[in-house]
């Protein structure tokens, strides 16, 4: 089997692709039951649906396809919940016996290692597909790996975040059924989505015929879907991405709402943010914590990201929150999200300092007391070093 576009990193993952879809196959002919679990944002749902195309037609084929043999259900948070967990193995009295669970684009930190541990004592097999940065133990192989059954994540080969789960699915499924053809929308509207930089980004998108503008319109419209259906799993975000008139029609509707809701919001955030130039790197302060809805979209994360991306040059952008900060770092060298946890967590042994994501966006949370104190130490850790590209 051959991937789908020319790429030295799929190449070099090819091993696990053949691994982890042997693995599938041979899970599906022995009729046992399959339960993906997929992160609920449009990287996530992009991963989630090419896997269901590959694999439900096999189910099917295979002795029909029953609510005790395939489920499909979303995780509302960027790592395996506990609350999730228990809900889940719930879930396996369904099925006819404990099923494999299939992790997509989450489940790679260490959050996730009590969830994890939780379905392996149900019984269940996991595999998990992801492209955030795991969490690492002191000798230098993967935490979660200990728990997992299979792990495919382009970190453990050298790689970043940049080939996010939507493409990694994309490809998986067709060597898991060559019989089926992932729309060419789904690996562009997954790299969109997660600001994916890199060559294999740039060829989905020119062979998904879209231009960039309108992927990043669908796109948001997905997490517009995603947010509001929140953690039940809904077809209505799954027919996003077909694309018909109705996906058309929803697309312009939605993103006029959303636009609408962005354009609202410039005076607020003119009055409540602050840029000042640190070092040559322009840093923000967005006090969201003033302002920002619960449950409302654009949340808080897209919110820091529409003010983040207005700024030029090498830039940080912090959303904050009363017990959280939204980092977003641009332009700068080596200075990333980790190494600021770290910096954080040595410095205000007190402050339960927490967080993750990706090196260069993602979130810290902390003791609500120690708000100030972790600004400053933010500040006082870009001061002292020179991140200018
Ligand atoms: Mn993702």
């Amino acid at each position: 089997m051959e991937f789908t576009i020319k790429s030295e990193k799929f190449e070099k993952l090819k091993p696990k692709f053949i691994e982890i879809s042997n693995y599938i196959k041979d899970w599906i002919n022995d009729r046992k039951p399959v339960l993906i679990k997929h992160h609920n944002d449009c990287d996530g749902h992009s991963a989630g649906i090419a896997m269901e195309m590959a694999i439900l037609p096999l189910i099917k084929k295979n002795g029909g396809y029953t609510n005790k043999s395939y489920k499909r259900a979303v995780s509302r948070t960027p790592f395996y919940d506990y609350s999730d967990a228990l809900r889940d193995v719930d879930s396996f009295a369904y099925f006819s016996q404990s099923p494999l669970v299939i992790v997509l684009d989450h489940g790679s930190t260490k959050e996730s290692i009590l969830s994890l541990n939780k379905l392996k004592e149900n019984g269940a097999k996991i595999i998990i597909i992801d492209h955030h940065n795991p969490s690492k133990k002191e000798e230098g192989s993967n935490e979660v790996e200990d728990y997992v059954d299979l792990f495919l994540n382009p970190h453990t080969s050298g790689f970043g975040s940049e080939i996010v789960t939507g493409m990694l699915c994309t490809e998986l499924a067709r060597f898991i059924n060559s019989n089926i053809e992932i729309p060419k929308q789904i690996p562009a509207l997954s790299g969109t989505a997660d600001k994916s930089n890199c060559d294999e980004y740039d060829i989905y998108l020119k062979n998904s015929g879209f231009d960039k503008a309108y992927l990043e319109k669908w796109a948001m419209c997905i997490d517009f879907e995603s947010f509001y259906v929140r953690n039940y799993n809904s077809n209505a975000v799954r027919d996003m991405f077909e694309e018909n008139e109705r996906t058309k029609n929803s697309i312009e509707m939605i993103s006029k709402v959303v636009e609408n809701r962005f354009k609202m919001l410039l005076p607020t955030l003119h009055k409540y943010s602050e840029t000042t130039n640190i070092n040559g790197i322009n840093y923000s302060e967005i006090h969201l914590f003033k302002f920002s809805q619960r449950s409302y979209f654009p949340t808080t994360s897209k919110v820091t990201s529409y003010f983040h991306k207005k700024i030029e040059g090498p830039k940080i952008t912090l959303g904050i929150l009363d017990d959280s900060i939204s980092f977003r770092l641009g332009d700068v060298k080596y200075l990333t999200l980790h190494l600021l946890i770290s910096y954080l967590k040595e410095k205000l042994p007190y402050a339960q300092i927490d967080g993750g994501g990706h090196i260069f966006a993602g979130t810290i949370r902390f003791a609500k007391g120690a708000k100030e104190d972790v600004l400053e130490e933010s500040k006082k850790f870009i001061k002292d070093k020179n991140y200018i590209k």
